[in-house]
């Protein structure tokens, strides 16, 4: 029932978003330095948000742009309508939508959806994670040396002590792979169906990682906090990984580097 609706959203946010291939669109900047919104954030936001009210219309929703809705249900939508959205700008086929949904402050749904890559990802509580519908499962990369890892940076604090800087430096300069692709929740997904190994981010927002951390997770990784702790999404850092590399890499983020071998 609920696995439809968010299904309906996600198609419908996609036409939406993909009428816009050839087409101009219109870009603002929102509060600090390339922080872009698009008139098609809008418009998917706006679609996604009429299909959850139509077949659900008690339900409390969060989502970037418009921000709470309905905040009294035991049920909440947490919407990112356009994730990467300064590749949409750009037109670089790496961006998506995301919806998890939450019930009494536990996620048991999430979707992923990149349109222009024609990849689905769903996650179920206790069901598994898929991509257009075949089952997925996290890497089985046993050490962060040999592992591919994937993270984002934030527009502020990058050089705080132990921030985003220093430690994608420790990454770097020992040879391991760091990608940057601009979308968290494609990040998430694509930990979850094992093409990185692990992703970390010092700050997010709950609707950048709402339905890909619940991804990783039914595909068999594990997903906690920069410290290794209990992961909230209302909180900023995360470390999303295949599970067999997740301690290992908590210790490099908190500058606990190996020796070289
Ligand atoms: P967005 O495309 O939905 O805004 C983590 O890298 C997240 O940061 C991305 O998922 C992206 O989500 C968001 N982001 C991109 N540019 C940003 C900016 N200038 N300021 C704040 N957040 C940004
Ligand atoms: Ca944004
Ligand atoms: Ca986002
Ligand atoms: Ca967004």
């Amino acid at each position: 029932m609920f696995k439809n609706t968010l299904l309906k959203a996600l198609n419908a946010a996609a036409d939406e978003i993909t009428k816009f291939n050839d087409l101009d669109f219109k870009i603002s900047n929102k509060e600090g330095v390339n922080n872009l919104v698009t008139e098609v954030d809008h418009a998917s936001e706006k679609i996604i948000i009429e299909t959850i009210k139509d077949a659900f219309p008690d339900h409390y929703i969060l989502s970037e742009e418009i921000g709470e809705l309905i905040q009294d249900s035991q049920y909440k939508w947490i919407i990112d309508p356009i994730d990467g959205t300064v590749n949409f700008a750009h037109r670089i086929p790496i961006c998506c939508i995301s919806i998890g949904l939450e019930h009494n402050g536990k996620m048991i749904l999430g979707g992923v959806y990149n349109p222009f890559l024609n990849e689905m990802f769903l996650g179920e509580r206790g069901q598994g994670a898929t991509l257009n519908d075949k089952p997925i499962s996290v890497s089985k990369k046993a050490v962060v040396e040999n592992a591919c890892l994937v993270t984002g940076f934030p527009y502020t604090y990058l050089d705080e002590p132990n921030g985003p800087l220093e430690v994608f430096d420790r990454f770097i300069r020992r040879g391991v792979p760091v990608r940057r692709l601009g979308s968290a929740a494609i990040d998430l997904a694509w930990v979850a169906c094992g093409r990185f190994d692990g992703f970390y981010e010092h700050k997010l927002q709950a609707w950048d990682s709402a339905a890909g951390f619940l991804l990783v997770e039914e595909a068999g990784g594990r997903v906690t906090n920069l410290k290794g702790d209990e992961y909230s999404p209302y909180k900023p850092g995360i470390v999303a990984t295949n599970g067999i590399i997740h301690d290992e890499l908590v210790e490099w983020v908190k500058g606990n580097v190996p020796k070289q071998s």
